[in-house]
This record gives structure tokens, sequence and C-alpha cells, in this order.
């Protein structure tokens, strides 16, 4: 649909850019805080490049008062980033930590009095290694209760100074490869137990929505979600059927819920044939059904092309996380469908295929669907930087990936789409949980790398000032 005129961002968009604790904090055994499922993952050789870790990360933990006075500068309005619950509960439930949760009273008291709104996300990944060893984690329905009690003890001490909570970052990618690719922990491949993991977390997310609502909390909550949107190669009708079957498996199968409480019918069916569908039990659906997000946050990086797979087809391939462009296999679920190389777009050298007008397929597709606000709380380009001997970054290359991202949400606000913010994916320079440190993000360059001894300097990029003029703007020339 072309526009003859594109409608303008509202004066309260929230241009925002946002990060993870696990990937930013570092102070991995300060102050009380306990270990976490990551903690633990990464000393295993082979799971991460190059084996790097989080214990010190970029050093956001000592260095946010630094950070934020250059989210300031730049213009920033909102920054989302995680807690670490190993902070809060360093067993994932019992005894307070308080100088765990002083940290964040003190993150969040510093980005408001510099007019940054706090976008905090409960659950970024890192769970409670106390909590893996004594039930299993999200395979115990017990994390419903303590997860909605941690959850519960951030309401009451951020309430009224923190207006946007995020309940699950992208639980589609938690499950899938911490059950189902054992790239991520507990490093299962078990379709069985990972649906079932899914849905306990799926009743956890919505247990917790229905606290923040039953405690009347001022603001609003929903969960971000890793929205791909699915195309068919051509239309060859049976690859539009794969292409509908990749949409439903994995999109459908955890909006529908987080928006309806349902999952979709197609894909519970094809689970229930190959025996991997959850156990749902008595209260489960009215539980589902009641909990009603405020928004969806939505990360958006790429889209997925699809052809038709057969029984004897293509399972699951090896990931790009080497930074060897064409390195990544092809992959699938046979039966269902396979995931093709789209002829008309380019790709980053991970392999991510680059689709701004996919984004705006995505909105337009959730607003007809849902019918909800949206907020975007990650999108990004992960690439190599190159640092100069003057200390600048050239990253044109994200200048282009960001301006026609937000061009594309422009042009979805005008065709209807309900958008509150954009958060890019990242603010600084952060670790990437596969991809070590030399995939870069942030529109600040941390001088941190591989080796783990960077002098941890933070230096402009380009793109940082892209953005500030962009905000000063409020995306009017694009
Ligand atoms: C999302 C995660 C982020 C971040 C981002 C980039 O899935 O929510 O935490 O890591 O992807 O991914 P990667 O680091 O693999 O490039």
């Amino acid at each position: 649909m072309e526009h003859q005129k594109l409608t303008e961002f509202p004066n309260d968009f929230l241009w925002g850019s946002a990060s993870a604790a696990y990937q930013v904090e570092g102070a991995w055994q300060e102050d009380g805080k306990g270990e976490s499922i990551w903690d633990r993952f990464v000393r295993i050789p082979g799971k991460t490049f190059k084996g790097t870790n989080g214990d010190l990360a970029v050093d956001h933990y000592h260095r946010f008062k630094e950070d934020i006075a250059l989210m300031k500068e730049q213009g920033l309005k909102a920054y989302r980033f995680s807690v670490a619950w190993t902070r809060i509960f360093p067993n994932g439930r019992g005894k307070i930590n308080q100088a765990g949760l002083d940290f964040y009273q003190e993150l969040i008291d510093e980005l408001i009095k510099n007019d940054i709104e706090p976008i905090v996300t409960l659950y970024h990944w890192d769970l409670p290694q106390a909590l893996q060893e004594e039930y299993a984690g999200w395979e115990s329905r017990q994390i419903i209760e303590d997860f909605t009690h941690y959850a519960e003890t951030l309401f009451n001490a951020f309430r009224g100074k923190v207006h946007y909570w995020v309940s699950l970052n992208e639980q589609n990618i938690f499950t899938s490869l911490g059950y189902l690719l054992a790239a991520h922990p507990p490093g299962v491949t078990n379709p069985k137990r990972m649906y079932q993991v899914n849905h306990i977390a799926n009743l956890a997310n919505a247990a917790v929505i229905n606290k923040f609502h039953e405690l009347a909390m001022p603001g609003k909550i929903g969960p971000s979600f890793a929205y791909t949107p699915n195309y068919p190669i051509n239309s060859d009708p049976k690859n539009i059927l794969a292409a509908e079957n990749a949409e439903d498996l994995l999109a459908h199968y955890w909006l529908d819920v987080y928006m309806w409480g349902k999952y979709p019918v197609a894909a519970m069916n094809f689970l229930e044939e190959h025996g991997w569908a959850p156990k749902i039990e008595e209260g489960d659906v009215e539980l589902l059904e009641s909990a009603k997000p405020d928004f969806l946050g939505i990360n958006y990086y790429q889209t997925s092309t699809n052809a038709f797979n057969p029984f004897d087809g293509v399972g699951a391939g090896k990931m790009n996380t080497t930074g060897k462009k064409g390195s990544s296999e092809e992959t699938g679920v046979p039966g269902m469908y396979k995931k093709v190389e789209n002829p008309f777009v380019e790709r980053t050298n991970w392999d991510w295929e680059i689709d701004p007008e996919g984004l705006r397929i995505a909105l337009r597709r959730i607003t007809s669907r849902y019918r909800t606000p949206v907020l975007i709380t990650e999108n990004g380009l992960g690439e190599y930087d190159q640092l100069t001997p003057e200390k600048k970054i050239h990253d044109d290359y994200r200048i282009t990936y960001l301006s026609n991202h937000v061009k594309a949400i422009k042009e979805a606000i005008s065709d209807g789409a309900n958008v509150l913010g954009y958060c890019t994916w990242s603010y600084t320079d952060l670790l990437s949980w596969l991809n070590g440190y030399q995939k870069r993000y942030g529109f600040v360059y941390v001088d941190q790398d591989e080796t783990q001894k960077g002098s941890l300097n933070r230096y402009k990029k380009d793109s940082y000032y892209w953005y500030q003029q962009l905000i000063k703007e409020n995306g009017t020339n694009l």
C-alpha cells in the first residue's frame, strides 16, 4: 500500500535501546549475586564462541552512570534492560538480597533523573542455577509460584517508577534453543520436554501478567516475542502451505497463547501426532485465557522463507555462530517446512536476512490478528565494527539498516499499527550469547573482545550521532 503522506511518529514515541543483564553487567559474583544457568553453561567447553562468558561482560554494573550519561547526551527516551533474578534472590527464592535490589534502584533512579524511561525485562534467560538443580527449572510447575513472587518483589520495589515491563524475553528462543537444539542451557534435545517447558512458561507468563493487574500497577506489561515472519519461496501451493505451517508452529504457537490463551489448531495437531503435545491440566486454559498483556513486545531481526519439506527431509541444521558468511546449514521440520534462502534480500555475515519490509509485514499481521499495541523491544544489526586510529567507528551499514527499519515502522503506523516505541539492539556493544564480542550491535563501541582483556573504554559510533538526530527530529526526516 502506498501512502501519499506518512503519518508522523507520536510525540511520546519511545525512542529507545536495549540490553540484557548477562550480556552487559559482569560482576557475576558481586554483592551477593547467585549463580545463574548461564554462569554455569558458558563454562562447558565448546558451548560459546571461543569460550567467551559474561563474568565481566562490558562491566555495566560498575559503569552504568557513564553509560547513562551517554544515553542522556544522545537524547534517548527509553532504556530497556533486564534484572538478573540471581541478584534479587541468589537461590531463586527465599531471602531478598538487598544489595542486588539496590543496584537496580540506583540504575532506575539514574535513568529517571536523566529523563529516560526505564523498560524492565523480568526474565532474559539467566535463571537461578539453584532452581535448575532443585526442580529442573522450567520443567516444574513450582517455577510459576517462584517467578511470580520474584516479579511481585520487583513490582513493589519499582512501583510508580517503572511504567513498562516485559515479562519473558523470547520464550520461543529460550525454550527452543534450550530444549530442542541444546545451544542454550540446559542443553537438551527433546521436543516433548521442550513443549512441556514451554507450556509451563506460558502459565508463568500469564500468572505474572495477572499479578501485575491484580496489584493495579501503574503502567503496562507484555511479553517480548522473537517474531520472524514466514514467507513461501514462490506460489507453488505446497510451498505456501509450508510457510503457513511455519507461521503456525513458530509464531502463532506463542502469540495466540499470549493474546487469546489458545494454542493454534494445526500446530497442536501436529504435536499430538508426534506425541510431543504438552500436558494441559485443569485450570490451565482458564489461566491462559484470563491473562491479557497490555502490549506485545516484538523483537524483529529478519524474515524466513520456506519450502515444502517431506517426512524424510531436513531437520535441525548448524547455526552460523562464527561470522563466516554462508556457514549456516539448511534447517527445517520434516513434514512441515524447511527454511530456504530468499533470493531478494541481503544477508549479514552471520547469515541473518536483512529485510526492513518484513518489519512492516510483521506489524501489519500482528495488528490485524490481535489488535494490540506493539512495543518493538529489539531490532538491530550485528556486524564487525572497526575502531579507527582516531577512535571513530564508521558504521554506515548499521545506519542504513536502522533507518530502513524505522521507515518501515512509520509505514506500518501509516497503515494503522499502534506502535508505542522502538528499542534498538543494543545500546553499547555487549556479549552475544553464542557469538562472543565480535558480533557488535551497539551505538556505543566498547573496547572488549574474545580475549576479554579490553580497556572497556566507550566510543561513540557514527550511528550514535545518527540516532541522536533522528530522536531530535522525532523521525520526521527519513
Ligand atoms: C535476541 C536476544 C538478545 C540478543 C539478540 C541478538 O534473540 O533477545 O539477547 O542476543 O537476539 O542475537 P545474537 O546475540 O545471537 O546476535
